[in-house]
């Protein structure tokens, strides 16, 4: 410990200090037979110093200031903490009980009274010594002691800080993350409470909105290769590209050398305040692993003077700057000049003796130059937590002046009394740092504590790599945790410059409209796979967790990210096909007509006589119908259309099929008596031809009373069939009743049969035309054509199914047409000389009775 003041006539007053100089305590030897000794530190901090040497120059500056406690002096006592919780809780107990040796409760004579405790450094350490600061009412007010947990007043009563509470950090952290829409991260956090505090906070916050923690790794406190080696693997093998850090430099050092040793590289890495401007982290080599980083430093500030102070160092000054000196310039001071007695006896509390430290052989002057030295401790060009020390120093001496110039009788304590500089009492002063409320000099800052918390301002920096390989701090935002939520913080996005390019940390990238997230079991929830939907389903939002199945006339498109009308089906007029067919049946229906026009034209001759003209006309009307009602069938389905179709085909088979009947009957006399009569079955007593064709007549008619029926109870009506195919809508008829189209064509077959029948009975009588061998060549052509159609209808789906059905009925119709009438065309017109009397069989006289 460093202590001093001048000797003045003034009225004096200490200030306590705390630094951590070293960063751990040596490791004992294990030997217990001897008395036990305080641990001596190792590892000289250079940037540490610096904060100690602020204090000195605070003080010193308190000190020759007119205007700020004019009349008394501050002294100081300062202490390492050695980064480690047993020395600071031993400084504590020294500096409350103002022995060498802590003894408790005790504090020897009537010395200058002790104001307050600067510091205690890390989280930790101040929580060890703020317990027992609490205890006594005395006040502390840390210049780094960030952690949220000491701002419970109930537990830490009198501590007070210049730092922000690390709350602040962590919200701004998880904004920091949010808003670049990373949400995969790997955390790492120093094996204390602010690692672990400042962790908690972070991932309480990110994990509320979504992100998922890759891994969370602690850093050990005591050096474990083990347990770094661990890190390091988990660190290269996660898919995490973010990494948050809420470690001390010190204590994150050997991981980052350790890394830097593996070349991980790639990853971007996010640095709580403790490191984030530290010189032991961004030591040469490590720009390939942490160029581009992202941290939060807190105020940063020009302090006049301060350069010059720390330029001016007086190597002999105390045990300290000794150390500080000979590690600084790696030499031995040559101690023969100043070795006093008091500093000897100092050697103990802290500091090793000379011969502990090995210092090296090579002898230094103490006239080395500082300025030419470029080190951390000289470098005043971040000073954040240097910063931070000297406006906790200055708070101590606005609370102490504001204690001394308090006007008696106004006083703030029972009976309006004031406390006396001189002999005050450690709750007095804390009443007035409380209310203390003070511009920081140089700067214009306000400082005033609220809870014993200050603002939560913070500079966002980004580490960027210059030409050199070189790391420069660049400020490339603000935080003001005190800000309405959603303006806390600024960033400008393109003034940071990433490692490479900017950063994406998701585990799994977002599922497209099209498909949807499907949970990977045991994983978090940022970690999905994007599952196509099924067909007829769709996701229109990214990251759909269902798809959503298309509606009734919908369905999803190839990409299904939109529900599309299903294609209505129908074989429509315009289309190739229809336009065939309705030429075919044109066609059809012409040529019938042209055969009838030649019948008519030759009407009186033996052919068309013997033909029995009626009857001839019969079939060729029936087959204009049959030809003109397969147009019918095409084009939308219509109500009407739907009801003529079907029965227009029935009826005009049956007239057809009947009359092929009859006119045979009629041509072919007595002979045909008996099949007739054999086809009545000889229930119905049939003694000509006539009643026997009549009992047809009869039957066509009830069918046609039978159709009649059937299309004013269940009329065919259009359907829309969404069931056949998904992608498409079949517009067609739907029959109304199964059973009345069965009954209907049922009875065409049943016509159709007998014609054949009976032309096949006849095939063989003796006629010039061979009426009997083309009707049943026709009747068999029609057979052939409806009994092909039945697999060539099922096998067929959609409009092509009614391509079919006309396709048969052309077929049919064309085929009976040209059996029929083709040979007797032929007679008329190119062969009339064989129209005569004599080529016809002679006409048997119809028997009647
Ligand atoms: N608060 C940390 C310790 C710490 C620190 C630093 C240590 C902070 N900033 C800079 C060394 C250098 C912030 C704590 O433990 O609360």
């Amino acid at each position: 410990n460093l202590s001093g003041y001048k000797n003045t006539d003034k009225k004096k007053v200490v200030v306590g200090g705390m630094f951590p100089v070293h960063m751990r305590i040596a490791s004992s030897n294990g030997n217990t037979s001897n008395v036990p000794v305080s641990a001596g530190c190792v590892g000289f901090n250079f940037r540490t110093f610096r904060w100690t040497q602020t204090m000195l120059f605070a003080i010193n500056e308190i000190n020759t200031r007119k205007d700020l406690l004019p009349n008394t002096e501050l002294g100081y006592v300062i202490y390492d903490s050695c980064f480690t919780i047993s020395k600071a809780v031993e400084g504590t107990l020294t500096y409350l009980t103002g022995q060498d040796e802590a003894v408790p409760n005790y504090r020897c004579g009537t010395g200058a009274p002790l104001a307050a405790l600067v510091g205690a450094g890390g989280s930790d350490l101040s929580i060890a010594t703020a317990r027992i600061m609490g205890l006594y009412h005395f006040p502390q007010v840390s210049y780094c002691s960030s952690c949220s947990a000491l701002e419970s007043k109930f537990q830490f009563p009198t501590f007070l800080r210049t730092i922000p509470n690390d709350r602040n950090q962590s919200t701004a952290m998880a904004q920091l993350v949010l808003h670049f829409g990373w949400t995969w991260v790997g955390t790492i956090a120093a094996d204390d409470d602010y690692g672990k505090y400042g962790i908690k906070d972070f991932k309480d916050q990110v994990e509320e909105a979504g992100v998922c923690i890759s891994f969370s790794e602690t850093l050990p406190k005591v050096s474990s290769p083990q347990d770094i080696q661990r890190i390091v693997k988990t660190v290269a093998e996660s898919t995490a590209k973010i990494i948050v850090v809420f470690s001390s430099d010190v204590d994150l050092s050997p991981l980052i050398a350790e890394l830097i040793q593996h070349n991980v590289t790639n990853r971007t890495w996010i640095a709580s305040e403790a490191w984030v401007t530290s010189a032991l982290i961004n030591q040469p080599g490590v720009s390939s692993l942490l160029g581009g980083t992202l941290g939060f430093g807190v105020k940063r500030a020009d302090i006049p003077g301060l350069q010059e102070h720390l330029l001016n160092l007086d190597p002999y000054a105390d045990l300290l700057t000794e150390e500080f000196w000979e590690k600084l310039f790696n030499c031995t001071l040559n101690y023969g000049k100043a070795l006093s007695q008091t500093k000897s006896a100092m050697v103990a509390n802290g500091t090793l003796s000379r011969t502990a430290r090995s210092v090296p052989d090579g002898l230094c002057t103490g006239k080395e130059s500082l300025a030419k030295m470029n080190s951390t401790y000289s470098d005043v060009s971040q000073l954040r937590i240097t910063y931070s020390v000297y406006k906790a120093v200055y708070a101590v001496a606005f609370a102490l002046h504001n204690l001394e110039y308090c006007v008696p009788g106004q006083g703030p304590f029972v009976g309006n009394s004031c406390a006396d500089i001189t002999n005050f009492e450690p709750w007095q002063l804390m009443y007035y740092l409380k209310n203390v409320r003070f511009k920081v000099p140089h700067t214009d800052e306000e400082i005033y504590f609220n809870e014993g918390d200050v603002e939560g301002l913070y500079d966002i920096i980004n580490w960027q790599v210059n030409s050199d390989g070189e790391i420069s701090y660049v400020t490339i935002g603000l935080y003001n945790g005190s800000a309405a939520p959603g303006d806390r913080m600024t960033i400008k996005n393109n003034s940071i410059i990433w490692n490479n390019q900017p950063p994406r940390s998701v585990c799994s990238e977002n599922c497209q409209p099209g498909t949807r997230k499907g949970i990977r079991q045991g994983e978090p929830v940022c970690c999905f796979d994007c599952i196509p939907c099924a067909d007829g389903e769709i996701s229109n939002t990214t990251n759909a967790r269902e798809c959503i199945l298309c509606s009734g006339d919908y369905w999803s498109n190839d990409a299904h990210d939109v529900c599309v009308p299903k294609i209505i089906e129908f074989l429509a007029f315009g289309e190739p096909l229809g336009i065939t067919l309705i030429a075919i049946s044109a066609f059809g229906a012409l040529v019938t007509i042209a055969v009838m026009i030649v019948f008519i034209m030759h009407i009186g001759t033996p052919l068309v006589k013997a033909n029995d003209a009626l009857l001839s006309f019969t079939l060729l009307l029936s087959l204009v119908v049959t030809f003109l009602c397969s147009i019918v069938y095409l084009g939308e389905p219509q109500k009407w259309s739907c009801m003529t179709s079907q029965v227009a085909l029935a009826l005009g088979f049956a007239l057809c099929l009947s009359s092929m009947m009859g006119r045979y009957t009629a041509t072919k006399g007595l002979s045909d008596l008996c099949i007739c009569a054999f086809v009545c079955l000889e229930i119905i007593p049939c003694i000509s031809v006539y009643p026997c064709l009549s009992i047809f007549r009869v039957l066509t008619l009830l069918v046609a009373v039978a159709c009649t029926v059937w299309l004013l109870i269940l009329p065919p009506h259009p359907r829309k069939n969404t069931a056949a195919q998904n992608i498409k809508i079949i517009l067609e008829c739907d029959e109304g009743s199964v059973i009345f189209i069965c009954c209907i064509f049922g009875y065409d077959i049943l016509l159709a049969l007998v014609a054949f029948i009976f032309a096949f009975i006849a095939r063989k009588l003796e006629d010039n035309f061979s009426e009997g061998k083309c009707m049943t060549f026709g009747l068999l052509v029609f057979f052939i054509v409806w009994i092909s159609f039945v697999p060539a209808y099922l096998s067929t789906r959609g409009k092509f199914m009614v391509a079919v059905q006309i396709f048969a009925i052309l077929a049919s119709s064309f085929g009976v047409l040209t059996c029929i009438f083709l040979p007797k065309c032929y007679v008329l017109l190119v062969k009339p000389e064989r129209n005569t009397e004599e080529m016809l069989k002679p006409r048997p006289k119809p028997k009647e009775g």
